[in-house]
């Protein structure tokens, strides 16, 4: 076997990401050789730090949490993008949040399930490109609106972190962001801009996107790394397909299921979804901070979107 070259892994959270993150530890755990694990958490509070690790629960890596608040908001342009999940943007300073000892960081969105060892990709050599891809993603269109031709998907990203710093990529992206802000895409267009060609293609089974048009891919059996990307996230939508369900088992290990048997139900997802469409955000917001306790104890606060 290759020697292994990642040993760290990066995640980017809030609040509503907590279960999900949980999830992936776990797998994290089962299906790869890994150090540390690598938590940027915008909105961090000393309760939302126990919570995340009580329900990571113990696993052999080490778990290091971040809180990218004061960072994340010196970014440029961001607060015009009031709305948006920014905390997608964490990903933008891991050359300069993580240590210094961190050569290559594997990033992943939470928003996937591993269903295999993923050693295989912990040992890609970058040698000197900025980053390995393992997907394009269908969407391929840059903030003025070009066709970008080879376009990726940021949910699973091996970054080379020393290529970052050696070229001061930090300076490049913030540069860009103070240019080209809001892109439809966020970080995603930013990454996309940034990496220009200076990146390679890896086996699509490390980034296999859920979604109609891959539904029948000949890749399928293949399969390491499955992405939900776009609506249709697994906690939203539990039973939509057997690799939902099968995230959702996982995420019921986690949460327990007696005081929650109703909301398993795709019933109850769908009026959570209603409640979800009707309920202005301010009022839902409101009712979620106040009744919090009783809320959380129905697991209603995890059901969130995301990319
Ligand atoms: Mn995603």
């Amino acid at each position: 076997m290759r020697p292994q070259l990642t040993s760290d892994v990066l995640i980017n959270i809030d609040s509503n990401f907590i279960v999900q993150s949980a999830v992936l530890a776990r797998n994290l755990n089962q299906y790869a050789s890994i150090e540390t694990l690598h938590v940027f958490f915008a909105g961090l509070t000393a309760d939302l730090e126990a919570e995340m690790k009580m329900m990571i629960g113990e696993v052999k890596f080490e778990v290091v949490i971040y809180d990218i608040d004061k960072p994340l908001m010196q970014l440029p342009n961001l607060h015009s993008n009031r709305g948006i999940p920014f905390v997608t943007f964490g990903k933008m300073l891991a050359a300069s949040l993580l240590p210094g000892r961190v050569k290559q960081v594997l990033y992943l969105d939470v928003d996937i399930d591993i269903l295999d060892n993923i050693d295989e990709l912990l040992c890609v050599k970058l040698f000197s490109t900025i980053a390995a891809v393992p997907a394009i993603a269908e969407v391929g269109v840059d903030s003025s609106g070009n066709r970008i031709e080879s376009y990726f998907s940021a949910g699973v990203l091996l970054i080379n972190l020393e290529k970052w710093r050696e070229n001061s990529m930090d300076l490049a992206a913030i540069q860009l962001m103070r240019d080209r802000l809001p892109m439809k895409y966020q970080e995603q267009d930013l990454l996309n801009i940034l990496f220009e060609n200076n990146y390679c293609m890896l086996h699509q089974k490390w980034n296999f996107q859920v979604d109609a048009r891959l539904r029948n891919d000949p890749l399928d059996n293949q399969k390491v790394i499955v992405h939900f990307a776009g609506g249709y996230k697994p906690w939203l939508y539990p039973v939509a397909s057997d690799l939902h369900r099968e995230w959702r088992r996982k995420q019921l290990e986690i949460i327990g299921t007696d005081s929650k048997k109703w909301i398993e139900s795709s019933v109850g997802y769908s009026l959570l979804r209603v409640y979800r469409i009707l309920v202005p955000h301010s009022i839902a917001k409101w009712v979620r901070i106040n009744f919090k306790p009783l809320l959380f104890g129905l697991g209603v606060n995890k059901l969130k979107d995301s990319r």
